[in-house]
């Protein structure tokens, strides 16, 4: 059984660059606005998903929620290859009410009291679940998708709102008041009509939702509604009342970004709304300051791309950040060369001319898809090598990335551990914003894991 699966699994692989199986028609059904370069890559996720499916690997039962394991002699749970991390559980999809049992994004929401609460992304909807002060996490409800199913769905929180995006034909924008999850009835599916704080329909589908908190701005990227993909604006100051505030479609797709006050060291733009764009071949970064005139401060491409997908500031000072590319392990593009997990390291003190510095080379052989960085440490999303935590607090020190090393990993995706493949199954992504400590990882195939990282500090990092 398990010889078939990875059997076809490696048919699939070799599919990506030939000729490609067709794709579910309702994974790619509002992705009429796509890049080439996004269409091949949708395409070969889709066709993959669909393999996935035909082998049983979201079949109904097939993964059962698990109460805490400690990771102990490299192992936890007795299949997951882990370090300096612990699972705290693990709740399937099927168990959080989703009916495809297929995962995707991950985010977080606290509540003014405390509590900890996820808002984990299916193909189908939302699962809401608390994360208990000892990890333990509880299902409480579910959102279901405003249209039909998509592989992608995407959320943010800004304050006590989660916002919620889907590559679903017609999705727009859900506004969900995560209030209500203190006093739901648990195993409550909400209505898409009666329980959203706001619906916005200003565009259909998006790819990725991006938030800025201190502005109370929504980014909508890979929409149909701005140019080619670009940054789609909307304001959410007020949360019932989202509004269109413009766009930038200069630069085309853009893939992911990151929106921030600047508070870095380049003088001309301190205090500006800056946008650092992954646009599937540049570095892409963006004054949004003005909403009605969004100005292009420069676009910069790096030896080794193949799609620049996501990235997140290295650290509060704001010199430096870290750079995915989605396709550069499949296709060998990567700098370094051997296909293993690559991230690229940028100095960003000049916004007009960010210089790629270097790389750190992961031990493992994935694909990176999501990271996010707090005090020196960066939480990678690295499909099917699962979490990865890197000490990236040497940056500044040595750019050229010879510092950095891993500092723990949990690896949900055993399946192809003794024979490690560059291949969309595995985790989507990461949250680790809780001040718990627990870290919430969404696996595509199996569901939510909470996990808690127990060694030691960054080595450089500034508590701030
Ligand atoms: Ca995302
Ligand atoms: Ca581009
Ligand atoms: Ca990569
Ligand atoms: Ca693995």
């Amino acid at each position: 059984m398990k010889f078939t699966l990875l059997l076809s699994l490696a048919v699939s692989l070799t599919s990506f660059n030939g000729v490609l199986s067709s794709p579910a028609p309702q994974d790619l059904m509002g992705m009429s606005s796509m890049s080439e370069a996004m269409s091949e890559l949708a395409q070969a996720k889709s066709s993959f998903r669909e393999s996935e499916r035909r082998n049983g690997v979201f079949d109904k039962g097939r993964y059962k929620s698990k109460a805490k394991f400690p990771c102990v002699n490299g192992k936890s749970a007795g299949e997951y290859s882990c370090a300096n991390v612990d699972m705290r559980a693990f709740l399937s999809h099927e168990d959080m009410g989703s009916v495809t049992r297929e995962g995707n994004d991950v985010w977080g929401w606290t509540s003014r009291d405390g509590r900890e609460f996820g808002a984990v992304g299916q193909t189908d909807g939302t699962a809401f679940v608390e994360v208990m002060k000892d990890g333990s996490l509880k299902y409480v409800a579910r959102l279901p998708t405003q249209t039909v199913s998509s592989i992608w769905r995407d959320i943010k929180v800004i304050g006590d709102h989660a916002y919620i995006g889907s590559e679903a034909k017609g999705h727009g924008l859900q506004i969900f008041d995560m209030r209500k999850l203190t006093t739901v009835k648990p195993g409550t599916s909400f209505d898409i009509t009666k329980d959203l704080t706001a619906h916005f329909a200003g565009f259909g589908n998006s790819h990725n939702i991006v938030s800025n908190p201190e502005t109370n701005f929504i980014y909508a990227v890979g929409t149909s509604f701005c140019g080619k993909g670009g940054l789609f604006f909307v304001d959410v100051s007020d949360p019932s009342n989202p509004r269109d505030a413009g766009c930038a479609s200069e630069d085309g797709y853009v893939h992911d970004a990151q929106c921030v006050i600047y508070r870095g060291p380049d003088a001309a733009y301190r205090g500006k709304e800056i946008c650092f764009g992954y646009n599937e071949d540049t570095l892409t970064i963006y004054d949004v300051t003005d909403k009605s005139k969004p100005i292009i401060i420069s676009r910069t491409p790096y030896q080794g791309a193949a799609y620049t997908h996501q990235g997140w500031l290295a650290n509060p000072e704001m010199t430096h950040l870290l750079l995915d590319d989605e396709l550069d392990e499949m296709k060998n593009t990567a700098q370094g060369g051997n296909n293993k997990t690559t991230t690229y390291l940028w100095d960003i003190r000049k916004l007009t001319s960010p210089i790629n510095t270097g790389y750190y080379k992961s031990q493992a052989k994935a694909i990176d898809h999501n990271q996010y960085v707090i005090e020196g440490i960066s939480y990678q999303s690295n499909y099917g090598s699962g979490l990865r935590i890197v000490d990236v607090s040497s940056i500044m020190k040595s750019p050229d990335g010879h510092e950095m090393y891993e500092m723990g990993h949990f690896d949900v995706h055993p399946e192809d551990d003794a024979d490690e493949q560059n291949q969309f199954y595995g985790s989507w992504s990461v949250y680790p914003y809780f001040r718990s400590g627990n870290i919430l990882l969404n696996s595509i195939e199996r569901g939510l894991y909470s996990l808690k990282y127990t060694g030691p500090k960054a080595k450089y990092a500034k508590r701030h």
